[in-house]
């Protein structure tokens, strides 16, 4: 009995240290020290040996028990760190390794430039004034001096709806009307107001043209404004827009609601004039229609036209949009499309 304990106690040590893995650990307690394991069998079986070797054999088995349990608990630490080592290595996570970037939002291209308008003119001290996207045939046209059937209702070709009358604003112009009637109290009081929003216009849709986009108009009244405050103020805003060496000319034009009318051009900021692409080699961009309040307009608003004028102006912000990035088609504003829209 006593060479049979020693010799299972080599054993158990021996198979002890050749484990590496920590089921094989749980194993191996369960063979030597578990409640059917070697050992424990062997001390169950005391009975069966001489009285007088017992006490010694006893002792014996409960120092090797003893230490086979010290050494099961050494080995058991021993693995679990060399299997954390193993798996720490396989399964490393590179720190280093650059993170995935989440995508964010952003601003429209046509929003940024709406908003970079906004800073500008409030500057200048014009408040932004919402009016109607849908508007009234009458709003639209009449009390802006084109009468029904005027051939100048041409030059904005329109969606009408099934309501007679009640048409998508083709400019944001109606919008004067709005502003002198709601702000001008009963044409006593000064104005002075841009007016952005969405204008429609059932137009073949082409590189420069949509059926849809922003307008930004301006508007002006009071008692002694005058074709050189139009002037100055639209310099004022081209050289705070496009550098202070911005260069504006004025083309005469034609609107029915102003009198007189001019388009305004810009010197191209990308060549200075000298001609490139953007300004398809004329060496000036077109920024504004302009002109001075008709008489007409001014008494449809309710103001006295002996007594009051001023002025108003309407830009497009997807044109300038486009200028200010080299963008040869308008179509890509709504097309939501993410490969556009990113790179602003
Ligand atoms: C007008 O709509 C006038 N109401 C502007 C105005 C206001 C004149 C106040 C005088 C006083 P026009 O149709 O030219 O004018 O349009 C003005 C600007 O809107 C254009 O210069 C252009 O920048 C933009 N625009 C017009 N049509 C389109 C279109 N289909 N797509 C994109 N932008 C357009």
């Amino acid at each position: 009995m006593h060479q049979q304990l020693e010799t299972l106690y080599a054993e158990a040590l021996a198979e002890l240290d050749a484990i590496t893995d920590s089921q094989a650990v749980r194993a191996w307690e369960h063979k030597y020290l578990g409640q059917k394991g070697a050992v424990t069998l062997i001390l169950r079986g005391i009975g069966q040996i001489p009285k007088e070797e017992r006490a010694a054999f006893g002792k014996r088995a409960n120092e090797i028990k003893e230490a086979l349990a010290e050494a099961h608990a050494r080995r058991e630490t021993l693995v679990q760190e060399q299997e954390l080592a193993r798996d720490l290595e396989e399964n490393a996570v590179d720190v280093t390794l650059p993170g995935r970037a989440t995508p964010t939002g952003g601003l429209h291209p046509s929003t940024q430039t709406l908003r970079q308008l906004y800073d500008i003119w409030a500057e200048m001290g014009f408040q932004v004034y919402r009016s109607r996207d849908v508007e009234t045939d009458e709003t639209n046209f009449s009390l802006l001096n084109i009468p029904p059937h005027h051939p100048a209702r041409d030059m904005w070709d329109t969606f009408y709806t099934t309501t007679p009358g009640v048409i998508l604003r083709t400019h944001t112009s109606p919008g004067q009307i709005h502003a002198m009637r709601d702000l001008g109290q009963n044409g006593t009081q000064p104005i002075r107001v841009i007016l952005p929003g969405m204008c429609y216009r059932y137009e073949q849709v082409t590189a420069r043209s949509e059926m849809q986009f922003h307008q930004l108009e301006g508007l002006a009244i009071g008692r002694n404004i005058r074709m050189s405050d139009l002037k100055g103020t639209i310099s004022a805003f081209a050289r705070r827009m496009y550098g202070a060496n911005a260069a504006v000319r004025y083309r005469a034009s034609y609107f029915p609601f102003t009198e007189p009318s001019m388009e305004v051009d810009v010197e191209c900021f990308l060549c200075g004039g000298k001609g490139c692409r953007v300004c398809k080699y004329a060496g000036w961009i077109e920024i504004a229609g302009a002109g001075m309040v008709h008489p007409v307009v001014l008494q449809n608003g309710g103001y006295d036209p002996t007594e009051w004028s001023g002025f108003a102006f309407g830009m497009g912000p997807e044109r300038m949009t486009m200028n200010k990035h080299d963008i040869n088609d308008i179509r890509y504003f709504w097309q939501n499309d993410l490969r556009f829209l990113e790179q602003f």
